[in-house]
């Protein structure tokens, strides 16, 4: 049962798709303070009661004992103190003697607060115009899965993005997209997609591509498709002011740019130097800049990343003068120590800035409204246009989308990815901890950039970082400029890559089912242990573990030089070990606790009992998706008794997903897997 409270005159953010009548009266779960500026809920928190959710952010999947704020932020630094990533994902449930979940539908700043001020309370403070959802239920997937029918069915995206992926800031012209090509495709490991970061544009203008670097753009794109790779365009959000560049020209003309107070387009600055915003909350300009991804799908293009889309601020043309200012009254004065520290926060602080994110403004369709009361919906706004866009120029595919910052509501047009993470093992572990919060907000597209996107990153990290990444929906590996190369073949043991790049591809009959059904029932594809095994306390406790669809569970090797880990079994499994497609051991251990050996170059997995999963037959050359055979599977299964395995499988780019024939019941028994644990060659 969910319930809806109104406080004051929210704006409509269109993250719910359900027509939920108002609740009058208190929401039983919390008290409410309602205060000038503020809505404030607030209740004592059991010792044992653990707080599951809120997406993109840091720390554990226990969300306890610190504060999280929704305000998206570019801040390429994902520490524990840091209280906002990019995204706003306000959706929580509280998981103890009763289970509840919470949603707080607020395009502005909402404070979480779960036990940070005070241990045992958990206070949310959200803006006084705001609505809140309860749900009610015993089963926290259950819970989850009435949320997220509340907000629509999450964005699927085409099965080659299922594939593996390699991106890296600075690849700046064609022959640099073909080194990494044939960097994988000659050494026999699988690549479906390069990206094309800001280098590829005209001066960082979005929707040019620079003729020197391409000089026929959709040559190249089909020389690529022909290898059956897919170049994936990155699309910022500001728009270069430059005379004659249609974009803008367009935008100032039609009054399709967010304004400033006094009511010009306002200017900003970014990666193309002085830029205005659109004004994707607008319905038109949102229609408009949406249309603009036309001109690169006309060129081949079928998949696309958001950027800076907080979005992100270097400066404004005020601020900095004004900082400017402040800068030369203090030359030649001689400065104290607190005007010297003072003298260099100046500069830091002009970026990203509350002062700017105050000082523009929406036109919500007639209404006046100002950027920092609806922060958090530019991103998603942003992904909506290309959303609604490709809806009208491709209605009958789809189209890779996914976005840097999102709000729930966004989930329906694209995934995420987490952003600017750095090559640390703890980032390893963050990213493993933020997939089920993510989930549960209806983001099932999503994965982390792989090695670690700051800082040089080393072949134990990246390989064990990528053991994790063939679980997760978007397994691309992405690094910044200036940082150590990380393509897979620039290390020394190659073979352990392509051994784990396969493995992935021999999975992905699973995977791509499982999201998929992830996707249209309204479930969960990565679960904390307490989802499935809720009287279980033990798997209360345990944060680096996942269950991934309905047959796995994973305990991925996250710290530096170890040649294992602990891991909890809530009950008897089968664990797999592999370190190729072909080389591979099984053996069923009993429920409890263990300490496992995993070399650097092997992946373990665990199996559920009465559970099996497909397994694609790779060929000597599997180089990407299209070279997939799966006309039959062999089954890796743990059946005592008797199992059941749902299969969905399509043709991985149209949109029809109901057809009979596309999902198939399995079913199995306890001899079937009487040979090792395998079952070759059922159709
Ligand atoms: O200010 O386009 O998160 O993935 O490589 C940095 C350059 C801008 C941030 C993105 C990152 C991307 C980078 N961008």
């Amino acid at each position: 049962m969910i319930r809806r409270f109104v406080f004051g005159q929210p704006i409509e953010t269109g993250a719910v798709v359900q027509d939920i009548p108002v609740c009058a009266g208190e929401p039983e779960y919390m008290t409410v303070t309602e205060t000038e500026e503020a809505i404030i809920l607030s209740r004592t928190m059991a010792e044992d009661d653990i707080v599951y959710g809120l997406g993109e952010q840091v720390r554990g999947i226990n969300k306890r004992g610190f504060s999280y704020i929704s305000n998206a932020s570019d801040d390429p630094v994902h520490t524990e103190e840091k209280h906002s990533l990019y995204g706003a994902h306000n959706f929580m449930i509280l998981a103890g003697d009763s289970n509840f979940g919470l949603f707080v539908d607020d395009p502005g700043k909402v404070v979480f607060d779960a036990g940070e001020t005070q241990i045992d309370t958990l206070t949310i403070t959200a803006g006084k115009n705001c609505v809140i959802y309860f749900i009610d239920g015993d089963d926290l997937k259950e819970i989850v899965h009435q949320f997220r029918g509340l907000i629509g069915r999450s964005y699927i995206a085409p099965k080659w993005a299922f594939g593996y992926q390699q991106s890296r800031w600075g690849y700046e012209c064609e022959d640099d997209v073909r080194r990494v090509v044939r960097g994988h495709h000659d050494n026999g490991i699988p690549l479906e997609a390069v990206y094309m970061d800001i280098d590829y544009m005209e001066d960082f203008k979005d929707f040019t591509i620079d003729g020197d670097k391409f000089p026929d753009f959709p040559a190249f794109v089909e020389e690529m498709k022909q290898q059956h790779v897919h170049l994936v365009p990155i699309i910022d959000a500001g728009v270069k002011i430059e005379k004659d560049y249609p974009v803008y020209e367009e935008g100032v003309r039609n009054d399709y740019f967010c304004k400033d107070e006094e009511g010009n387009d306002f200017v900003a600055a970014v990666w193309p130097g002085r830029v205005h915003f659109p004004d994707v909350l607008n319905s038109e300009a949102r229609k408009w800049f949406g249309n603009k991804y036309q001109w690169l799908i006309d060129q081949g293009i079928d998949g696309f990343w958001n950027d800076m889309n907080e979005p992100a601020i270097f400066y404004s043309d005020k601020r900095l003068k004004e900082a400017m200012d402040e800068i030369i009254s203090m030359k030649g004065m001689n400065l104290d120590i607190h005007s010297f520290f003072h003298l260099k926060d100046i500069v830091r602080e002009l970026s990203n800035s509350a002062e700017d994110y105050a000082s523009f403004y929406h036109d919500m369709d007639g209404v006046r409204v100002r950027h920092a009361d609806v922060h958090n919906l530019y991103g998603y706004n942003m992904t909506k246009a290309a959303g609604e866009a490709f809806d009208r120029i491709a209605p009958d595919r789809r189209i890779l989308m996914f976005s840097r910052s999102s709000y729930i509501g966004m989930h329906r047009y694209g995934g995420i990815w987490t952003g600017d993470n750095n090559a640390w093992w703890s980032q390893l572990l963050l990213s493993i901890q933020q997939m089920p919060a993510l989930n549960m907000c209806g983001i099932l597209y999503t994965g982390s950039d792989i090695g670690g996107f700051g800082g040089d990153t080393t072949e134990d990290l990246l390989l064990r970082w990528l053991e994790f990444g063939i679980f997760t929906p978007l397994m691309r590996n992405h690094a910044a400029i200036g940082t150590r190369e990380q393509e897979v073949y620039q290390f020394t043991h190659l073979d352990n890559f392509r051994n784990i790049i396969r493995i992935r591809y021999g999975l992905l009959p699973y995977i791509y089912s499982e999201y998929m059904k992830a996707a249209l029932k309204d479930e969960m594809y990565f679960r904390p242990l307490a989802f499935d095994y809720p009287q279980d306390k033990q798997a209360a406790g345990v944060e680096d573990q996942l269950l991934v669809g309905e047959s796995l569970m994973i305990a991925p090797v996250y710290k530096q030089n170890a040649k294992g880990r602990y891991v909890y079994l809530p009950e008897d499994m089968l664990m797999v070990r592999m370190s190729a497609m072909d080389n591979r051991s099984c053996e069923v251990m009993e429920k409890g606790h263990y300490y496992i050996e995993i070399a650097l170059n092997e992946l373990v997995f665990f199996v559920r009992k009465n559970h099996v999963l497909p397994l694609a037959r790779l060929g000597d050359s599997v180089l990407t998706t299209a070279d997939l055979e799966e006309s039959s599977y062999e089954w890796l299964g743990y059946v005592t008794d008797q199992a059941e395995y749902e299969l969905y499988t399509d043709d991985g780019i149209s949109k029809d997903y109901i057809p009979e024939e596309q999902w198939k019941i399995y079913s199995f028994t306890a001899e079937d897997f009487a040979d090792n644990f395998s079952l070759q060659n059922i159709d």
